[in-house]
């Protein structure tokens, strides 16, 4: 009886131990996190490429197996992804730039409305950062995908507005490009989209909302679901807030250019002075000594 015992607790122990190394394994996803997303000094052209500086500064969050949790499917074929984020008084830009190396079965038609398959993008953001669930109108989860053609696509997938399957965010601009099975999207989405919610998003300074960041993956037929924060939970996700923190492209300030101009401009009115006050003296020099002759 009591060598079983000590089996027995010795087989616990290990069990307690293997559980709680796989929980810290699998803990990639973060909860309650604090984030700003900065403000863009000029919107990036939505071309589903970064050009210059015009993402500089931007936010940006890295999408891998290490930041991540899959909540469906498999991590093992986790993409690489960046995405990014930026805002300004017309709405937020969205950028992902994803190195996926499997090439999905399901590439979904265009104007297709609820993009939830095959590779690509999703968000969920609870405006109301104290709501959870799945309720019409609490939540905007929306899919950013490369559809048929090579198209971006944009999308309320599948709550916010109809309660079961939503439609294209027509107010949204998307772009992307292809290399293989890796993409990129690029967006803009005004202001107007976030206003139909129950607690709208008013997109000022200040402005908090939840988030959890969304990777599609699929390898031919299998898909996952890769995720950055907790699942459809606003107070566990990570928080969002609009900040005046400078990102993007800055144009240089006009005042430089104006002093440029002081500069070169002044020792020019300097020498005119000097030539017209030599000019003077020489005159009324000239005139004295014909007044003496
Ligand atoms: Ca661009
Ligand atoms: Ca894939």
């Amino acid at each position: 009886m009591k060598l079983n015992f000590k089996k027995t607790a010795a087989a616990l122990l290990a069990g307690v131990c293997v559980a709680s190394m796989a929980l810290t394994a699998a803990a990639g996803a973060t909860m309650d996190e604090k984030r700003n997303i900065p403000m863009a000094a000029t919107a990036p052209t939505i071309d589903g490429v970064i050009s210059g500086d015009e993402w500089d500064n931007a936010l940006t969050i890295a999408m891998n197996k290490d930041t991540c949790d899959a909540v469906a499917g498999t991590l093992d074929t986790c993409p690489t992804a960046t995405f990014y984020w930026m805002w300004d008084y017309e709405g937020l830009y969205f950028f992902a730039d994803v190195t996926d190396a499997t090439a999905p079965a399901t590439v979904h038609p265009t104007n297709n409305g609820s993009y939830n398959s095959g590779d690509g993008i999703q968000f969920c953001i609870y405006p109301d950062v104290t709501a959870a669930g799945s309720n019409v109108g609490d939540l905007y989860f929306w899919s950013l995908v490369v559809a048929e053609g090579g198209k971006a696509e944009i999308g309320e997938h599948f709550v916010f507005g109809t309660g079961s399957a939503g439609g294209d965010v027509e107010d949204a601009v998307v772009a992307c490009t292809q290399n293989g099975s890796s993409y990129t999207l690029e967006a803009f989405m005004p202001a107007v989209c976030w206003e139909s919610s129950n607690t709208p998003i008013v997109v000022v300074e200040g402005t908090t909302f939840a988030m959890t960041n969304v990777i599609m993956e699929q390898d031919g037929g299998t898909q996952s679901l890769i995720i950055d924060s907790s699942w459809f939970d606003g107070p566990t996700a990570n928080k969002y807030t609009l900040s005046t923190d400078v990102a993007g492209h800055v144009d240089a300030p006009e005042t430089e250019a104006e002093e440029v101009v002081a500069d070169t401009a002044a020792p020019q009115t300097f020498d005119m002075g000097v030539i017209a006050a030599v000019a003077a003296i020489v005159s009324a020099a000239g005139y004295a000594i014909s007044k003496k002759r």
